[in-house]
């Protein structure tokens, strides 16, 4: 059942986005710039996969962004990518059956897009989602239940600020939202990468996940940083390699990377939530499990 839904879904966020003007661009496996990955509150990263070839030194892919913000800047305004992302997260991350060291992003871009318009697009792809697989796999969902657990609210997803959170509820704040939640939510305001908008005299950071009832973060996104002195301030500050983003800040500087706002959806876990599935490893074919290196 996972499996036909997975196809589903694939099938109904790829037409619609195409139907709406983006373009589907392929992924990239190896290059020099991926994502950092750092400082992400969330992240926990065991080991990076780094090959050298042809004397480079290069990255698997961590996720798409740093290409989304080139592609978005400068081949077309909206698009988006069925992505394949390596994160070798620590083992311990087995235990949450919801995280996994290959997983797909279903990742887009918007130029000179916000929270709005992401916002707005999302619910509405996701809505209609639901909507579809209830009607269309009906009678495989009668017998399991399926999509039963679903409940989405009638306007518009509550949003809530992650440094609320974390002052009413403490550092595990999302393990507390994710039981107390009975409809998808946005949350806004996490600091993290470079990449992500920080209002520097507010403090506040433009960027959204949206979470699940149960499961957790489904989707991560933000409006992008594009101006040189910004990046370059916020990667030494924060300690990453400007070598490594070599393209990114010569087009930043060259003043040709425009604003966009995008995010990435995680395929397995929107998947997972759907088919109120125990864990991500029912929805990956062939399962990549923190610490679990299977034959296939
Ligand atoms: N896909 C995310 C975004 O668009 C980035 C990530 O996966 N770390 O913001």
């Amino acid at each position: 059942m996972t499996t036909k839904v997975l196809s589903y879904t694939l099938n109904s966020l790829v037409s619609k986005l195409i139907e709406s003007g983006f373009v589907w661009t392929l992924p990239v496996i190896l290059s020099k710039s991926t994502d950092p990955l750092w400082p992400d509150p969330g992240a926990s990263i065991e080991k990076r996969i780094e090959a050298e070839i042809y004397g480079h030194q290069v990255r698997m892919t961590t996720s798409m962004i740093i290409h989304k913000m080139v592609f978005c800047s400068l081949l077309h305004p909206k698009l988006f990518i069925v992505s394949p992302n390596v994160r070798i997260e620590k083992r311990e991350r087995q235990k949450t059956g919801w995280h996994a060291y290959e997983f797909t992003q279903l990742d887009f871009e918007i130029q000179n897009g916000d929270f709005e318009t992401v916002k707005k697009m999302v619910e509405k792809l996701l809505q209609d989602l639901i909507h579809d697989v209830r009607r269309d796999l009906y009678d495989d969902t009668k017998n399991n239940g399926l999509l039963k657990h679903i409940e989405l609210p009638k306007k518009g997803f509550p949003i809530f600020d992650a440094q609320e959170l974390q002052r009413s509820h403490g550092q595990y704040w999302e393990d507390e939202i994710i039981r107390s939640i009975k409809t998808p939510v946005w949350v806004r305001n996490i600091p993290r990468e470079f990449y992500d908008f920080e209002d520097t005299e507010t403090g506040k950071w433009d960027n959204y996940d949206l979470f699940v009832p149960k499961y957790g973060e489904i989707l991560s996104g933000a409006k992008r940083e594009w101006e040189y002195e910004k990046i370059i301030r916020k990667m030494k500050r924060d300690g990453v390699n400007v070598d490594l983003y070599k393209e990114l800040l010569y087009l930043a500087k060259e003043g040709k990377l425009a604003p966009s706002a995008g995010a990435g959806i995680g395929i397995e876990r929107l998947v997972t939530w759907l088919c109120d599935a125990k864990n991500i490893e029912r929805v990956q074919p062939f399962p990549k499990i923190p610490g679990v290196v299977l034959d296939l």
